[in-house]
């Protein structure tokens, strides 16, 4: 039985008993009542896919048996596969945790994470993640993480490849050298004190999502997640990163392509340039 304490000025204590019922002790009196919402998380774990019918249930069932509660929000974008109609199927058992977004079509990666963005700050989540669909985040870093976010008080954790050596499992020696010179290509262009600049695993804090404006983000394949990086650095905070191991895909096939090589290649010199003409400043306005 899980017990959580909470108390406020007027009202003394308050217990919630594994999350479904709350006792409360009040001015000698107790009350006890049955919670008819569950109780609000503050992480939104948000997972953008196109065809993953082979990962999606596992990894949504492997987050869910974390020890921290987290809430997922899957943004598919029509797969052909039926990955949506599995998530559909969860969401009875998973209720109020379980979110999905359904898009017409293919839109990118980045457009995905921008809609999410914009439906986790529409809520109330603090700390919002950016995590694949296919195992290669591995779910147990979500908590290192949070923890870096949470307790150690930085503006973005990012899950890094790159910091003692290379951290990569399976991926051809082609793809590896290719990701670790575009993020050492990325470092040379944009001076950015990042090591992993195309990571993909990632938790924001509220505060950076609401300083940027997401309508302004122009990328969407790897450059979307180096624009992402840039603009949160040069808006001065505080970014770490932490070591995890990356492992390739064993079901479904990567997305990647040329073309979203390309764009991050020309991309990166974009952004420079765009910061030297129009420097980076905080977004005053609302993404809601
Ligand atoms: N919603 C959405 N998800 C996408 C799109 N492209 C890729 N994804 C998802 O983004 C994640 C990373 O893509 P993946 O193909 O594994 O890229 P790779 O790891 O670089 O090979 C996976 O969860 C994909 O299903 C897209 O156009 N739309
Ligand atoms: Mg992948």
């Amino acid at each position: 039985m899980a017990i959580r304490l909470a108390s406020n000025k007027q009202s003394a204590f308050q217990f919630q008993i594994n999350g479904n019922y709350l006792l409360r002790i009040c001015s000698g009196n107790v009350f006890h009542e049955k919670l008819t919402r569950q109780i609000v998380a503050d992480s939104l774990i948000i997972i953008p896919t196109y065809n993953e019918k082979e990962n999606i249930e596992k990894i949504i069932r492997k987050i869910f048996s974390l020890e921290k509660g987290f809430h997922i929000l899957v943004i598919d974008d029509s797969s052909p596969d039926g990955t949506a109609d599995i998530v559909k199927k969860l969401i009875p058992e998973f209720s109020k945790r379980l979110f999905l977004e359904i898009r017409k079509g293919k839109l990118g990666l980045g457009t995905a994470y921008i809609y999410g963005f914009k439906w986790a700050l529409k809520r109330d989540y603090q700390y919002i993640f950016e995590m694949d669909a296919d195992f290669s985040h591995n779910p147990v870093d979500l908590i290192k993480l949070y923890d870096t976010c949470a307790k150690d008080g930085y503006d973005l954790a990012i899950g890094s490849r790159y910091i003692h050596g290379v951290n990569v499992i399976n991926w051809p020696m082609g793809r590896v050298l290719m990701s670790y010179y575009a993020s050492a290509y990325v470092r040379f262009i944009t001076r950015m004190k990042v090591r992993d600049t195309t990571a993909g695993f990632k938790c924001y804090r509220r505060e950076v999502l609401e300083a940027i404006n997401l309508d302004k983000i122009k990328f969407t394949g790897y450059a979307f997640q180096i624009e992402m990086k840039y603009i949160t650095w040069k808006l001065g905070f505080k970014i770490k990163e932490i070591s995890i191991i990356f492992t390739d895909r064993t079901h479904g096939d990567s997305k990647m392509t040329k073309g979203i090589f390309k764009e991050a290649i020309f991309g990166v010199i974009e952004l420079r340039m765009r910061n030297i003409f129009k420097p980076v400043r905080k977004f005053e306005g609302s993404n809601i």
